[in-house]
């Protein structure tokens, strides 16, 4: 919910020219009133005979008559003049405001620029920015040309500020909002930038967060430089957990469970001034649970804006890779990293909470691009079933992606998941089958030695920006 009240002062022809307007109608009819009170006081003066007391009264009684009368004439005639010449300047002032307040809009329109807060997931139309005087600090949460000034707005402290980015209002501090928010955003980044919302979706231990990173990797090392971009997270949270996730996963072979250290989304930007990018990819990736129950669900505002999605899918939780491989992982030390949650379940309860809270339709796919991808790959080399022999087939890109979507779909008939295959059929619109290996766990004399080897990441993540138009790979 946004705030109301504004600690601006209203722009002179919107609120002080109508208080001094009122002062002066209300003063020149009292002047009128004065002035004929004065001639009624003087026509009651006269003493003496009949004479001396008729005619002051007639001469003073009839001015006071007189200035009565045309006083209130002329009042009459130049009031209206006068709220009309405050009228057509508040007017001219509006018209100009408005104009260029819808072409500000239009123009971020036009650009499709828009933002996501990293940390409430709600869209930010406008963030709030912080009065620059440090005295005062106060936050107006309605910058924009506006009945309290078109290119800057004055403080209640006397600050001025600017309030089109023409003015450079993005230098301005800037937060979120939200009012259960109110996080610090970077308001040129919020302002000046389109937005790629990706959610990541799966039961707990799934490898959501192992697909993640790999993600961000791949988007900073492989996608940035090959479309000629430069990116670079916009919060130093995310950058650490980044850093923190990697040194973990080489240390320990293993990711981190997702609880509420981490940062809530994962949030990088992507520029490139000759070609006049400047795109934020925000990747969410919730911590398993929320998807056990669709009411988990309405607290992340990310889900209402989602421009694509990943659906992980562990294939060792299914029914004939998990009978086939069970006592193997055991007896290796890691069936504990084996999700144990049911994929439908989970894709019920994500379809039944943005049906309940973010308003999909009962009877409505979810139209966003999803990629629907099988990880942990490297274990027993499960990638190469559908890799293997296809590089350099002579094939397009556009066919290989086909030939694996039809090949992951046909294993996961065979692997006694077809009822997933038909739910994720019935409730989404555009989706397309991957398998991927972020993490490569090599198994050792003693123990385990794992790296993140993002293989076959970038290909979903091609797919899905390519399929959701975002800039960064437009040709
Ligand atoms: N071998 C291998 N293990 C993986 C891979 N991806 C994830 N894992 C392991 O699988 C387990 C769960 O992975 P996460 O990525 O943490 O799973 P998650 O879906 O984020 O789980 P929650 O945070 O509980 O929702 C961890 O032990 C990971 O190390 C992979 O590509 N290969
Ligand atoms: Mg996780
Ligand atoms: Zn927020
Ligand atoms: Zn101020």
């Amino acid at each position: 919910m946004l705030k109301k009240d504004e600690p601006s002062i209203q722009h002179y022809w919107f609120g002080k020219a109508y208080r001094d307007m009122w002062e002066a109608i209300r003063d020149s009819q009292n002047r009128n009133l004065d002035t004929a009170r004065d001639y009624w006081r003087k026509a009651k003066s006269g003493t003496g005979n009949a004479a001396e007391v008729a005619i002051p009264y007639l001469f003073y009684g009839t001015s006071a008559g007189a200035v009565v009368v045309f006083g209130t004439l002329v009042w009459l005639i130049l009031v209206p003049i006068h709220i009309v010449i405050v009228g057509s300047i508040a007017l001219c002032i509006a018209v100009t405001f408005l104009t260029l307040d819808f072409i500000e809009r239009g123009y971020l329109l036009f650009k499709g620029w828009t933002t996501v807060c990293p940390h409430c997931g709600e869209k930010v139309a406008l963030p709030a920015f912080q009065c620059a005087n440090p005295a005062c600090g106060k936050w107006h949460y309605h910058l924009r040309p506006s009945s309290f000034g078109i290119f800057k707005h004055q403080c209640k402290c006397g600050q001025k500020l600017p309030s089109t980015f023409l003015s450079d209002r993005q230098k301005l501090k800037a937060r979120c909002p939200h009012e259960l928010c109110e996080k610090i955003l970077d308001a040129e980044v919020a302002l000046c930038s389109s937005t790629s919302v990706i959610s990541i979706i799966g039961p707990p231990g799934a490898g959501k967060t192992g697909f993640m990173i790999a993600a961000m990797e791949i988007l900073l090392n492989k996608i940035a430089p090959k479309n000629f971009l430069t990116g670079r997270f916009t919060d130093l949270d995310s950058e650490h957990f980044f850093v923190d996730e990697m040194k973990y996963i080489t240390s320990t072979g293993s990711t981190r469970k997702t609880a509420n250290h981490k940062p809530p989304a994962f949030n990088a930007l992507f520029e490139s001034s000759k070609r006049n990018i400047s795109h934020q990819v925000y990747l969410f990736d919730a911590a398993g649970e929320i998807f056990l129950s669709s009411d988990k669900l309405s607290n992340h505002h990310q889900f209402k804006n989602i421009t694509g999605g990943i659906i992980i899918i562990d294939p060792f939780s299914l029914p004939a890779l998990h009978r086939k491989y069970d006592a193997v992982l055991k007896k290796d030390g890691i069936a504990a990293s084996i999700s144990k949650d049911d994929v439908i379940d989970v894709i019920d309860r994500f379809v039944i909470g943005l049906q309940r809270h973010f308003g999909l339709k009962h009877n409505q796919k979810i139209s966003q691009p999803y990629a629907v991808i099988l990880t942990k790959g490297d274990l027993f080399n499960l990638r190469k079933i559908f890799y293997s022999g296809s590089v350099g087939s002579g094939m397009t890109q556009q066919e290989e992606r086909k030939r694996v979507d039809q090949e992951v779909r046909q294993k996961l008939n065979e692997w006694g998941a077809a009822a997933l295959v038909n739910t994720i059929d019935t409730r989404f619109s555009n989706t397309m089958f991957f398998c991927v290996a972020p993490i490569n766990l090599r198994k050792k004399s003693m123990g385990y030695d794992a790296e993140l080897s993002c293989v076959g990441i970038m290909d979903p993540l091609m797919w899905i920006l390519e399929s959701s138009k975002a800039p960064i790979v437009e040709r």
